[in-house]
């Protein structure tokens, strides 16, 4: 392929596939144990930039487990931040949308589906494993649009997400060789008959492992790419500005580094992130993003440029002034957050180990209502539909679950108005 590097990652490039010592963690994913210690605090004490743009982010914890018992349809669990004595906002919130009716498949039959994106009305699903970009037919069947090349399967990594910029480029970020990175691929022909164009490199060299890849990118309302990433198994990057390892990084179209970033001449947005698999915007332009614990729990966090997370010094919420708190958190055996969405007034977030779609109100961070819980099995992926409707994602054929007749497969269903 053609490589035109059209940016460059600021640190250097961790070796990949370095294996120190290999344990199973709480998401019943390898995780490697490293010999490095954390560098302490690192840059703890700044205090997250005063939230000129809050940015929720749901971090995915890693995936995999047992599966859990299924639930009953929906239920609502958390505390509500409002309550009888509190007045009721000034403004009104944006309406919840909530599913009406039963999900059907959208397509069946995909090996280890990882990202849907959309080029106008065409839907592209990324295959992790396969490393294959699918274009989803008016019939259900998918053909091929290409395969991006250079992609190492390998444990959690390969082909993971895709975004589509406002001038119809696709972007994927996938494992390679040297590492994770982000490319960019024109996309010819017309729906039905779409092939992947060359491959130019927006970002390359960002860590990688077996574990905790991160993966997931998406445009901001600001038109800025966004991308997370995870630890690549060596916890205290997380906590290291000079690594992009354990951030959630910030770029232009082209790889470069957006003026007004919190740290000069980095990519990095925020950072003590563990591995973060979920980036949405509300409508207010509040960033969100899911988060991967290990032991104890996973998170939902509300993005600020600057902002430190805590991993792996704190994991979850932990009152430290010295880190930005999740604003909800989740046990990894319930939850195991991967892609997340927001739609009107609410936070949809696809639960991998926990096997649930989880329905967050903006208006009140802290609850969730549960939906589908155990029906489905393993969801990597939520979004939006150009068409109004609710489309996720199922993983179980990535070897840590049962697949049902007809795995992986996508699912669509309406919303309110
Ligand atoms: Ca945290």
């Amino acid at each position: 392929m053609r490589r035109t590097p059209v940016g460059r990652a600021v640190t250097a490039t961790r070796a990949y596939g370095r294996q120190d010592h290999v344990k199973p963690d709480q998401h019943g994913t390898e995780r490697r144990v490293s010999s490095r210690v954390a560098r302490g605090a690192g840059r703890a004490g700044r205090a997250p930039a005063v939230a000129a743009l809050l940015v929720l982010t749901l971090a995915a914890c890693a995936d995999a487990g047992p599966p859990t018992a299924p639930s009953a349809s929906a239920q609502t669990t958390g505390s509500g931040a409002t309550g009888p004595d509190e007045p009721a906002p000034a403004t009104s919130a944006p309406p919840a949308r909530l599913p009406v009716g039963e999900p059907v498949d959208v397509t069946t039959g995909l090996t280890t589906p990882w990202s849907v994106a959309f080029l106008d009305g065409t839907p592209l699903v990324s295959e992790r494993d396969t490393g294959r970009v699918l274009e989803v037919l008016d019939d259900g069947t998918v053909r091929e649009v290409g395969v991006v090349d250079g992609v190492v399967a390998r444990g959690e990594g390969g082909l993971l997400g895709l975004a589509v910029d406002e001038r119809g480029r696709l972007f994927s970020y996938s494992t390679g060789a040297d590492g994770n990175r982000i490319l960019r691929h024109d996309l010819t022909g017309s729906a039905g008959a779409l092939a992947l164009g060359a491959a130019e490199v927006v970002v390359e060299g960002l860590p990688s492992a077996g574990n905790h890849n991160g993966g997931r990118i998406a445009f901001g309302p600001d038109g800025m790419l966004y991308a997370g990433t995870g630890d690549a198994g060596v916890p205290g990057d997380a906590q290291d500005v000079g690594s992009l390892a354990g951030k959630i990084l910030r770029m232009t179209p082209d790889g470069e580094v957006p003026a007004d970033n919190p740290v000069a001449g980095s990519l990095v947005f925020s950072w003590g992130h563990r591995n973060v698999q979920g980036l949405a915007w509300a409508d207010d332009g509040t960033m969100l993003a899911s988060e991967l614990g290990q032991d104890t729990w996973d998170e939902l966090n509300v993005v600020v440029a600057g902002g430190n997370y805590g991993w792996p010094v704190v994991e979850g919420m932990a009152g430290d002034a010295r880190f930005v708190d999740p604003v909800q958190q989740w046990p990894p055996s319930s939850a195991s957050p991967s892609g997340i969405a927001v739609v009107g007034g609410t936070v949809y977030v696809a639960n991998l180990r926990g096997q649930v779609l989880r329905a967050v109100p903006t208006v009140d961070l802290g609850t969730a209502t549960d939906l589908y819980a155990g029906r489905y099995g393993r969801l990597r992926d939520v979004t939006l539909a150009p068409d109004g409707t609710l489309w996720f994602v199922t993983q179980n054929t990535d070897g840590r679950a049962a697949p049902k007749a007809g795995d992986d497969r996508v699912l669509r269903v309406p919303l309110e108005p």
